[in-house]
């Protein structure tokens, strides 16, 4: 069983869709610290997760950056899509010509133990022509915090894209206007969103080290 904090049901399902081990949703929206990598927000939302929990906990902090704002909405995509909206959004990159972006999440797990030194996690799902820079990408934060609080293993994905109108029913969040070869993510079905998306490929990793793993 794994215990998935987080306030989007969205990001649940996709979980649900795609590990083995049955997926149990705690609703408990965690202090985000402003920080502007994601993997420090999620490393520390793991750990507020798991105290309060006081079981094995994962969170996923993710972000869509527009290469041309220099990253922006990064961590600001929740609020970004709140206050503009994501046809907006969309307007704004197309009005600066700039389509080209990425979607980056962070899965981190805390159960209050520490960890063993692991090998480089596997991208299981291997697909997609520029999956070797993706990787290249991921692979910087695929880590484990080991800081003197509380430890916390990281998983990372990667995936790039473009910025269009927005079409397509599926998903949540930004899918409508964020395009991967011809479609949008809310043209997608779950498992096929799952098999490039962000989540997806920090998923894969995640349930590659779980497998391995008596935790
Ligand atoms: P929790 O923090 O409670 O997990 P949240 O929706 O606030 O839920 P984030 O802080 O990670 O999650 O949100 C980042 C923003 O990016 C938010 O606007 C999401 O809708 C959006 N987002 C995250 N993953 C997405 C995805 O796979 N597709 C589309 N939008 C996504
Ligand atoms: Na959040």
């Amino acid at each position: 069983m794994v215990t998935f904090v987080t306030t989007n049901p969205g990001k649940v399902a996709e979980a649900r869709e795609y590990l083995a081990d049955p997926v149990e949703q705690v609703d408990f929206d965690y202090p985000e610290p402003q920080a502007d990598d994601l993997a420090t927000v999620a490393a520390y939302g793991a750990r507020a997760a798991y105290e309060h929990l006081g079981e094995p906990v994962i969170v996923d902090d993710s972000g869509l950056t527009i290469e041309a704002f220099d990253g922006f909405p990064g961590p600001f995509s929740s609020y970004v899509e709140d206050k503009l909206g994501i046809e907006r959004v969309a307007d704004l990159a197309r009005a600066e010509d700039s389509q080209r972006a990425a979607f980056r999440g962070v899965v981190a797990y805390c159960d209050g133990q520490p960890f063993e030194a692991t090998p480089e996690p596997v991208d299981t799902q291997r697909r997609g022509q520029d999956l070797a820079a993706d990787e290249r990408a991921s692979a910087t934060t695929d880590d484990q915090v080991d800081d003197g609080s509380l430890p916390v293993k990281l998983f990372e994905g990667v995936v790039r894209g473009q910025i269009v109108e927005p079409r397509g029913e599926d998903g949540f969040g930004y899918d409508p206007i964020f395009e991967y070869d011809g479609a949008t993510f809310a043209e997608m079905g779950t498992e096929e969103k799952n098999a490039i998306s962000h989540r997806g490929r920090a998923l894969a990793k995640f349930a590659d080290w779980y497998g391995q793993t008596d935790r």
